[in-house]
């Protein structure tokens, strides 16, 4: 039988281009992977076609198919066309103009503040929006309504890079860049299904094995697209990637391979890190994380004699309880075989959101601007004297991680929130605990380019802001390329871009009138580079036209130089204080909820290529929806066998969390013990996911934990069918 494509339109592929009356260029708001568009205008003005830019670094004129859509956003259904006020929860909203909506918010924050403190106001942001607006928004955030409790989204995506690189290395910042595929001569990839999450990286890497072949080595407990082309597929135990890495390198260190001269020159703490990895010979190692010994000891003997070899990683690490960990096991597998820094050897983590690299650069989230700490006495004092505020006005210490901030909300710690481009009523572990936090606000308010998303029903105040190229700006990619967006369209109805939002808001705050809010990107650009002089992402050299001009350019690139650093730590100095990388050593400790009699099977959850998380945008561009639109679970046809559970059925399931229907399809892609559930469903798999957090990031292990399935009754089958059709016919 079909999955899911029976009775569906057929795909509409776009015409020759008779309405294009001009191509401009910008670059991709989807993912991480960075891809150069122009956008086809009409003689109105309105996007109508999207192509991939020849001459670009990253695409090299490819796109993949959201790319390939993107145009249709601008007017897709659910767009916010004016500000939305209710006084209640659940009251209807009623229109109101910008300075209705705008005085109300900065009333409420200050009211909140006044009664409660100044950290009992949280805002949360996004990995989404642009450089330039990540700035401005920590500005306001941290030298103006001066909370501790704001984070971003990244909490759920990229925490525990950053955490890992940090301890790793000293600073944040991925080392690698796509060419390394060029050089290298082993490539370990953990935890990324890179075909369907970053499908230009994966071109990139098909390119470069098409030229030379090496090995590939993929670590997934699914068989994904991915697995599916790799010399070698792992199908690791859930959440034990960190055994596997400490077997890895005890095998390295047993037999000598390791590279004696760059650990003695460039790191720190080999004499703790090989005690401990002493303990994780291969038998050991394989009863926990299900690889054989002899698999272990091919691998770790690849991987150190290749000249070069690389790590690349993503989810299946990063949302882990070890998340921080397993990217610190990676820099240790790199550092002992001396991969950072050079061609084809290194760390490279892969992002996730289109600008998730701007936020950790620039939005102050978990520091201050240019990769600074708060902690740090100097870093305060020159963000002070630059922003002409007392350094007094900052805290001393981060404040709550975002998966903090919410049970804050429960304890009564918070009581408003500000929430910019990001919709945790569908992304956020355990929904109903999410739901009963948002209903329990005094105010909240959502900032989003759609005012349908889940998360706008339990506003009081809804912001509509423009969108991708409806606005001008930066953002980073993963290989650290700054990537120019121009605003090709005029934003949406009455929205308005972030950037300006967060400027109204500034004027409506004493200190917010004392401090400069430049009105355009490029000036706030310009403080972006003065602040990133001398520092590890100097950016000083760049402007938006050399950006756009070089369709892309990586950073560091100081004042002065030619071109952009394609590779960070070439020299082997790192951003520790004594400038070496530190081998840290990484006990496992074993707290996942697991399969047990009551809840036998592993839940595992992701995404799939043509949506994008909680599909407010792919949800409503029907080339993309018609391949998915309603929740389905991948499940292995032996174990639906047992149970008695046919392929394209309905069941429920259900874990200590609650419950969710969903639709059956089998596959052996996933393991006889494990369900797969892509994300992008409202009231489906985040209703079931515990979300254990990091004890370093904090980030959420959303790929494990533990649920049963049970029939559905006939009514209830029959209801979900009709539930389907109606999304289908959509
Ligand atoms: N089409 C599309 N592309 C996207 C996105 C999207 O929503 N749609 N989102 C973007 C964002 S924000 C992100 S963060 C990235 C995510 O990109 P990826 O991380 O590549 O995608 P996921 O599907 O979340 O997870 C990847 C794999 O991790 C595996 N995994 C689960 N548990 C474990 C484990 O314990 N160990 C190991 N080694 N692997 C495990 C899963 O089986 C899955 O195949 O994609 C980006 N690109
Ligand atoms: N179970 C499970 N849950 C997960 C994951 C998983 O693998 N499994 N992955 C997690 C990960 S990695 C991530 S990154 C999160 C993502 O979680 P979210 O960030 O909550 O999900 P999005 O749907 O991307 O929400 C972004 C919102 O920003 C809006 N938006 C887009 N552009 C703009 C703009 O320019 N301005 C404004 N103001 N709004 C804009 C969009 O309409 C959308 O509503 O989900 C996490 N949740
Ligand atoms: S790979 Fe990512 S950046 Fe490139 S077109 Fe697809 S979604 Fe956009
Ligand atoms: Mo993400």
């Amino acid at each position: 039988m079909l999955f899911g494509r029976k009775d569906r339109k057929p795909i509409k592929l776009p015409g020759k281009d008779p309405e294009v009356k001009e191509w401009r260029y910008t670059t991709c708001g989807y993912c991480s992977t960075g891809c150069s568009i122009e956008v086809g205008v009409n003689e109105q003005g309105e996007g109508v076609r999207a192509r991939g830019v020849g001459g670009a670094h990253v695409n090299r004129g490819k796109l993949c198919l959201k790319g390939i859509f993107e145009h249709e956003l601008f007017s897709s259904a659910g767009r916010g066309t004016t500000p939305l006020m209710r006084d209640k929860t659940f009251e209807d909203f009623r229109q109101v103009s910008w300075d209705q909506a705008l005085d109300r918010t900065a009333a409420e924050i200050k009211r909140i503040q006044e009664t409660y403190g100044r950290d009992s106001f949280a805002i949360v942001s996004t990995g989404q929006i642009l450089t330039e607006e990540f700035y401005t928004l920590g500005k306001l955030a941290r030298g103006v309504i001066g909370t501790n409790n704001y984070d971003g989204n990244t909490t759920l995506c990229m925490a525990s890079a950053v955490s890992g690189y940090k301890r790793s290395f000293g600073s944040d910042g991925p080392p690698g860049c796509y060419d390394d595929f060029e050089h290298t001569e082993c490539l370990l990839a953990i935890g990324s299904n890179l075909p369907e999450q970053h499908p230009i990286i994966f071109w990139r890497l098909r390119q470069a094995l098409e030229k030379r072949k090496f090995p590939v080595i993929v670590v997934d407990p699914r068989v994904t697209m991915f697995a599916q082309m790799a010399d070698m597929h792992l199908p690791i135990t859930p959440g034990t990637d960190v055994v596997l890495l400490n077997s890895l390198a005890h095998v390295i260190l047993d037999e000598g391979l390791e590279d004696r001269a760059y650990i003695e020159a460039h790191t720190s703490g080999f004499d703790e890190f090989a005690q401990l990895v002493a303990q994780y010979d291969p038998v050991s190692a394989s009863r926990i994380c299900g690889i054989d010994e002899d698999t272990i000891r091919n691998v770790a003997r690849l991987y150190a004699k290749a000249g070069a070899a690389m790590t690349i990683w993503t989810m299946g690490i990063n949302q882990s309880t070890h998340g921080s960990d397993g990217v610190v096991g990676i820099n240790n597998l790199n550092l002992i075989t001396g991969n950072i820094g050079k061609p084809g050897g290194t760390s490279l983590s892969i992002t996730g959101q289109c600008n998730a690299m701007g936020t950790r650069e620039w939005s102050s989230c978990s520091g201050l601007p240019g990769y600074r700490l708060l902690e740090n006495e100097q870093h305060r004092k020159e963000i002070a004297e630059f922003w002409g505020i007392d350094p007094e006005f900052f805290p001393k210490k981060r404040g709550l991680f975002q998966t903090d901030i919410f049970p804050a909300i429960e304890t009564g710690q918070i009581k408003g929130l500000w929430l910019v481009a990001t919709n945790p009523m569908t992304s956020m572990p355990n929904t109903a605990r999410i739901r009963k936090t948002l209903e329990k606000l005094e105010f909240l308010v959502v900032q989003d380019a759609y005012q349908d998303v889940e998360t706008t029903e339990y506003a009081h105040v809804y912001l509509p802001a423009a969108i991708w190229a409806e606005k001008e700006g930066v953002m980073t990619n993963t290989e650290r390329r700054v990537n120019y967006i121009s605003n090709v369209v005029k934003p949406y109805a009455d929205s308005k871009p972030d950037l300006w939002i967060f400027n109204q808001m500034a004027q409506r705050f004493e200190q917010g009138r004392k401090i400069r809010f430049p009105e355009t990107a490029r000036e706030v650009f310009d403080e972006m580079r003065q602040l990133s002089k001398g520092r590890l992402l100097d950016i000083s050299g760049m402007t938006h036209e050399k950006i756009q001009q070089n369709r892309g350019i990586q950073w560091p690139m100081p004042e002065g130089a030619e071109s952009g650093s394609p590779r960070l730590y070439t020299d082997g100095k790192f951003q520790h204080p004594d400038g070496r990388a530190k081998l840290i050593p990484l006990p496992f400790v074993d707290n996942n909820e697991r399969p047990d009699e009551e809840y036998p099977f592993w839940l595992n959850s992701g995404r799939v290529v043509e949506h994008f998380h909680t599909r407010t945008r792919t949800g409503k561009i029907g080339n993309l929806n018609k391949f998915s639109p309603t929740p389905y679970m991948e499940m292995n046809p032996d174990a639906a066998q047992e149970l008695g559970i046919e392929h394209m059925s309905y069941v429920r399931l259900v874990s200590r969390r609650g419950d969710a229907v969903v639709l059956v399809q089998l596959t052996h892609r996933v393991p006889h013990n494990m369900v797969f559930i892509p994300f992008h469903f409202h009231e489906c798999v985040n209703r079931l996911t515990l979300g254990l957090l990091d004890p370093y990031s904090r980030q959420p292990a959303f790929k494990q934990s533990a649920v049963r399935i049970e029939p559905l009754t006939e009514e209830e089958k029959d209801m979900a069918a009709q539930i389907n059709r109606a999304a289908r016919a959509y």
